[in-house]
């Protein structure tokens, strides 16, 4: 089923003129690795493309081979370039390309390509596998349908989104399918050592007392099944933190004994909270993601609330009692 669709997705790309490929806001390791993996295959034949996202690039991905090559749509307020082809990678709907829309009209064809279970087909062609660790393992498998070559640069960029989107290989998502396309990316020349160095280990030292400070003020609910990380806006300040800083914080909230749900809420404003959800066992938050237009996967899911601080907190603790009720 999807190789004839990864078949379709390569001849479309060879049938455009100019290509603009993005993901959602707020790039992640994922969602940038996949779409430099992307624009290495576009380089190789030769089509012209543009990468185009809402939100800033995390300092950490700054190592990325291509990197430059992102641009910030905030920075394309006066263009007048269009593009025949829109690849839209890891969005369960349009919406969350966010203002990159903008750069497309009707005419625009929209290839769709997501691992998330609640992707909906938007696009012309839509490569939905909800099987894969990462939407690069994806992108890893249209090279392969093709038997494009991967060179050093896209596999590092494919190598850092299936570590990052498995948690460093110990999500669910992680599979043998997906360690063997890691093992691949690393005969391909990716370096495991130094993309998990500058990934993980290359933290601006306030950065590690945030999460000093998060894990210091953890709360537990619900007998020790749910456990709640919150940093506010008092906290970003006093270590000069900017919001995808807190990225991966959330992974300390299920690090006790008991923890079926984790959740870490970041202060934006006065009315909006930022909200990470992750699960063990049978908890689906991308369900409870999506109560307030998130989404995600079963054992890891966001979203953003219009309530302040506390109430989302209570919000959120009532909405994991009622399932974690229903599940017992
Ligand atoms: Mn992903």
């Amino acid at each position: 089923m999807t190789k004839p669709i990864r078949q379709n997705i390569i001849d479309a790309l060879l049938n455009s003129r100019n290509i603009l490929i993005t993901a959602h806001k707020s790039p992640d390791g994922d969602s940038l690795g996949s779409q430099l993996a992307l624009a290495g295959l576009l380089d190789h034949l030769t089509i012209p493309y543009s990468i185009v996202d809402e939100g800033e690039v995390p300092d950490k991905y700054m190592f990325l081979p291509g990197i430059d090559s992102v641009r910030n749509i905030e920075d394309l307020k006066n263009t007048t370039e269009s593009f025949d082809t829109l690849v839209v990678i890891e969005c369960s709907n349009l919406e969350r390309i966010g203002s990159v829309q903008r750069l497309i009209n009707d005419d625009t064809k929209i290839i769709n390509i997501d691992h998330h279970q609640d992707n909906q087909p938007f696009g012309y062609i839509n490569l939905k596998d909800i099987q894969a660790s990462a939407a690069g393992e994806m992108i890893y498998d249209i090279l392969c349908q093709g038997s494009f070559p991967i060179s050093k640069a896209m596999a590092t960029n494919l190598y850092t989104a299936i570590l990052t989107d498995t948690g460093r290989f110990h999500y669910n998502s992680t599979t043998p399918k997906s360690l063997k396309v890691s093992a691949h990316l690393l005969e391909l020349g990716a370096d495991p050592v130094e993309i998990t160095e500058k990934v993980y280990y290359n933290l601006r030292p306030q950065l590690v007392r945030l999460t000093g400070m998060a894990v210091a003020n953890m709360q537990y609910h619900l007998d020790g099944r749910l456990c709640l990380l919150t940093v506010d806006r008092k906290m970003m300040k006093a270590v000069d933190a900017r919001r995808g800083d807190t990225e991966g914080l959330v992974s300390y909230s299920l690090y006790s004994i008991g923890v079926e749900v984790g959740v870490l809420f970041t202060e934006v404003d006065d009315r909006t909270t930022k909200v990470s959800l992750r699960s063990q066992n049978v908890i689906d938050v991308a369900e409870l993601a999506a109560n307030f237009g998130g989404g995600g996967h079963v054992n890891a899911s966001g979203c953003i609330m219009e309530l302040p601080l506390e109430q989302a907190r209570e919000t959120i603790i009532e909405l994991v009692k009622d399932r974690l009720n229903g599940s017992v």
